[in-house]
């Protein structure tokens, strides 16, 4: 059978709050807090469970080295250097050297499945982030973990990132979805851009960070048909409010394209190109865009259980919130609505920095034979994730405050803690420090 399967990323022990990411408000908001590792990898956990218990079929996405000693050599720093080395030469750079944020998946690529490539086999970008500089260093290691998981070369194929430049910034899976009648059958893919490669340069509250030309280049190296790609623009008003990837403000599963009103420039056009497509927009009226920002109503996983039912998992503060808790418990007791059923979880420690369940995966439609020519042990089942969960509670910090990303400990604990990873998701010898 065919299946989507969600590869979560896993959180990383350095996870914490700089403020990097202009234009995502909840990361500059936190800039600064005192974060935990432990509690954001324990809630990353929970939601693979969930969904793993829901019937759905999970895996899992190892976390980044960091710092990545390849990236110092490329700065300049000498072999040998440390977190610590790096806080005494240039403090400005630790926490940019330190981020944990290769744990929002959807960014790590975009990915097309066999049904819908000319060559038959599952296709995948790594997405070059080259919009933020913290998420500029993921694109090498992301590679080399998804060529190590999707190594049947027969069967998958890990192309490189796009070059980084601004012509062909990349956000991944984040800005791109397929809608079809049944994950096994041939989709129309959409592709959501902020920007064009020239358009004029005005002043914008946000960057802009995914362009067209990245959309186009991958759909034609993945082997579209090019009838069934859809380019559509972002609509600014959403990404100066706070929408700096398309899956803040929309989310696509099968034949449903879950939206708020605001989130597409020229909706005309959109719902012109997706002929048999369930559209259910959100007015304005019922949800704010500010409200949808805040609470990430949108940013939810939407998928299609056992019973061929399609239930929501949301973060708690779609709960929290009055209009978009309203929108849900109606749209749940409505017959005629896509959604049949909700699940919330606390995913507050990604949440701070800007991350809801949506960012947390990349969605990879496999077939049972794709499935079982897996490279590694990256699908989860209960005794996984109870390995999985005593390995965080044996090394992740229970706390970690700006000035800890500079502790030579924290850095020896990480790699103590990837190399019995690698051991446990039979991934080889994946990080460099292990070569
Ligand atoms: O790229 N936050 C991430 C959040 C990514 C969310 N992903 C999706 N919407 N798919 C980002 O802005 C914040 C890191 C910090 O500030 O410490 C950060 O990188």
């Amino acid at each position: 059978m065919t299946a989507e399967v969600n590869f979560d990323g896993l959180v990383g022990p350095t996870h914490n709050y700089a403020g990097l990411s202009l234009g995502n408000r909840a990361s500059t908001a936190n800039a600064g807090a005192v974060s935990s590792p432990r509690r954001a990898a324990r809630q990353g956990l929970a939601k693979m469970r969930l969904l793993a218990g829901l019937g759905l079929v999970q895996a899992v996405l190892p976390p980044q080295q960091r710092p990545d000693p390849v990236v110092l050599r490329r700065l300049g720093f000498p072999a040998g250097t440390t977190n610590t080395d790096v806080a005494r030469a240039a403090p400005e750079l630790l926490p940019i050297v330190m981020s944990a944020s290769s744990m929002w998946a959807a960014n790590a690529a975009t990915v097309s499945p066999s049904v819908d490539t000319a060559d038959g086999r599952v296709h995948l970008t790594p997405a070059n982030l080259c919009s933020t500089t913290h998420r500029s260093f993921e694109p090498e290691q992301t590679a080399r973990a998804l060529r190590a998981i999707f190594a049947d070369r027969t069967r998958f194929e890990v192309h490189d990132p796009l070059p980084a430049a601004a012509a062909f910034a990349d956000e991944g899976a984040a800005n791109h979805g397929r809608l079809t009648t049944a994950h096994d059958q041939p989709a129309v893919h959409v592709f959501v851009y902020g920007r064009d490669a020239d358009d004029p340069v005005v002043a914008q509250r946000f960057p802009r960070r995914q362009s067209r030309l990245a959309g186009e280049l991958i759909a034609r190296s993945h082997g579209l048909d090019p009838a069934r790609t859809l380019f559509v623009r972002q609509s600014p008003v959403a990404i100066d409010a706070g929408a700096f990837h398309n899956d803040v403000v929309s989310v696509i599963n099968e034949g449903v394209l879950l939206a708020h009103e605001l989130a597409f420039e020229d909706r005309a056009a959109l719902l012109d190109g997706l002929p048999g497509a369930v559209v259910v927009e959100v007015p304005a009226g019922l949800v704010p865009l500010e409200d949808a920002i805040s609470s990430y109503l949108f940013n939810s996983q939407l998928v299609t259980l056992p019973d061929g039912t399609m239930t929501l998992i949301a973060p708690i503060e779609v709960d929290e919130t009055p209009s978009t808790a309203a929108y849900l418990a109606a749209a749940v007791a409505d017959p005629d609505h896509p959604i049949a059923s909700s699940h919330t979880l606390d995913l507050r420690e990604s949440m701070r920095n800007g991350g809801g369940p949506a960012c947390l995966r990349l969605r990879v439609v496999m077939t049972d034979d794709e499935r079982a020519a897996l490279g590694a042990r990256v699908v989860v089942d209960d005794g996984l994730l109870d390995e999985l969960g005593s390995w965080v509670e044996a090394h992740y910090r229970d706390e970690l405050r700006p000035e800890d990303l500079a502790d030579p400990q924290l850095e020896q604990e990480t790699l103590t803690a990837l190399d019995e990873l690698t051991a446990m998701l039979g991934l080889g010898n994946l990080y460099d420090f292990q070569r």
